[in-house]
């Protein structure tokens, strides 16, 4: 529910820009479905008042960690998401999202909408994203997601890390890529706070390998099991004592109660940028709170827009647990916002500010940007 304090008149949408952008990454990032070596997503502008939002879709180009494709998402936002709500006028987000009810999945392109929504109506309230969502600090506790590669490497990247302060460090795994990594990197170090993804690669027949990941003290396998498999993750979670954390299967709120009902998850990752947008994250966080399930913020090495509505995000009670929204630099040597997102030993700070609190910085933007769409009313 809205706070007293955040509540206003009704804010017309009166333009739109839809840009589609392209950022080196520093180090290509592998996981087991493949290795990304930029960062190509749409970034939604939303105008009303004379004040500006902005969000990123998290949609790869191919559909390997979901089906959504950013080819799929530009067209479906230009020809129909963002012709539904140009000239309307909303309240709350919530009644935005409602905009979109008769329409299936894509919950990120959907998502793009929303969030720039979220970040438009909390600075047309002149308050921060964080205390629109009701979060409160000036923090929040991260970690790292480490891709795959030579494990020499990796454990060099481990001790990195945790030199600097991160509070877990996360493992991509792949079958081949899984035991023989943790049996390294957990001798080099007992007592690090160690988690794996497997972004899918398993099966149920693959149960006995999985259940040897026991013995390495891990918080939590995140997402063993097929992205749309709730059922074989319950079953699997009843050959093995280590929790198991769900992600990709985790897209609306009617997932996650799926999910908890049957003992499929008892950790959540959630991703704004996955779930449809705030509204529904946050009703996730709700459920999983009311199930005393942590939850965690994932995320999909998103520029600073995204960065940032991911860290307004975790500053909600129930993400006890370290994040994935780590360093901007990590993975850009030059961001799309003026503003450094960077980690102080394993915390990330709150941007300050209205809405998501970071600007975008229109020379660097200019010249990441492939295409870029005006919408007027
Ligand atoms: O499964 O969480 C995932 C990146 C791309 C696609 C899927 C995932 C990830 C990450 C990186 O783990 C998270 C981040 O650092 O943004
Ligand atoms: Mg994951």
């Amino acid at each position: 529910m809205p706070t007293p304090a955040a509540t206003r008149a009704p804010l017309r949408i009166d333009g739109a820009t839809l840009r589609l952008v392209r950022l080196p990454l520093v180090t290509p990032f592998t996981i087991a479905t493949g290795t990304l070596t930029e960062k190509v997503f749409p970034l939604l502008t939303l105008r009303a008042d004379g004040l500006e939002g902005h969000a990123e879709g998290v949609m790869d180009p191919l559909p390997d960690y979901l089906e959504e494709t950013v080819a799929g998402a530009m067209d479906l936002l230009a020809t129909a998401l963002i012709p539904q709500v140009l000239g309307q006028r909303f309240a709350h987000p919530e009644s935005l999202a409602r905009r979109f009810a008769p329409w299936r999945a894509n919950f990120m392109a959907r998502a793009t909408v929303e969030m720039a929504f979220w970040d438009l109506w909390a600075k047309s309230l002149d308050l921060p994203l964080q205390a629109v969502l009701g979060g409160e600090g000036d923090a929040v506790d991260v970690g790292v997601s480490l891709g795959i590669g030579p494990v020499a490497g990796t454990l060099d990247r481990v001790a990195a890390h945790l030199a600097q302060g991160y509070r877990r460090i996360k493992l991509k795994v792949k079958p081949g890529h899984d035991i023989g990594l943790l049996q390294a990197v957990r001798k080099d170090f007992p007592d690090a706070h160690l988690t794996v993804d497997a972004n899918c690669c398993y099966t149920l027949a693959d149960s006995d390998l999985i259940r040897r990941m026991d013995e390495f003290a891990l918080d939590y396998i995140e997402q063993p099991l097929a992205w749309d498999d709730i059922h074989d993750h319950a079953t699997l979670q009843q050959r093995i004592r280590t929790p198991l954390c769900l992600d990709e299967c985790i897209r609306t709120v009617d997932h996650a109660r799926k999910a908890l009902q049957t003992d499929a998850a008892r950790v959540v990752n959630i991703k704004v940028g996955r779930s449809g947008g705030h509204t529904a994250a946050r009703q996730i966080h709700d459920l999983c709170q009311a199930w005393q399930v942590p939850v965690w913020c994932g995320g999909m090495l998103e520029s600073g827009i995204g960065r940032a509505h991911n860290i307004h995000l975790s500053t909600l009670p129930n993400f006890t647990k370290p994040g994935d929204t780590s360093s901007a630099s990590r993975y850009f040597s030059r961001d799309i916002v003026e503003e450094k997102l960077e980690c102080v030993n394993g915390r990330m700070p709150v941007p300050r500010g209205p809405g998501i609190g970071v600007t975008l910085d229109l020379d660097y933007l200019k010249s990441a940007t492939l295409s870029a769409q005006d919408f007027t009313v």
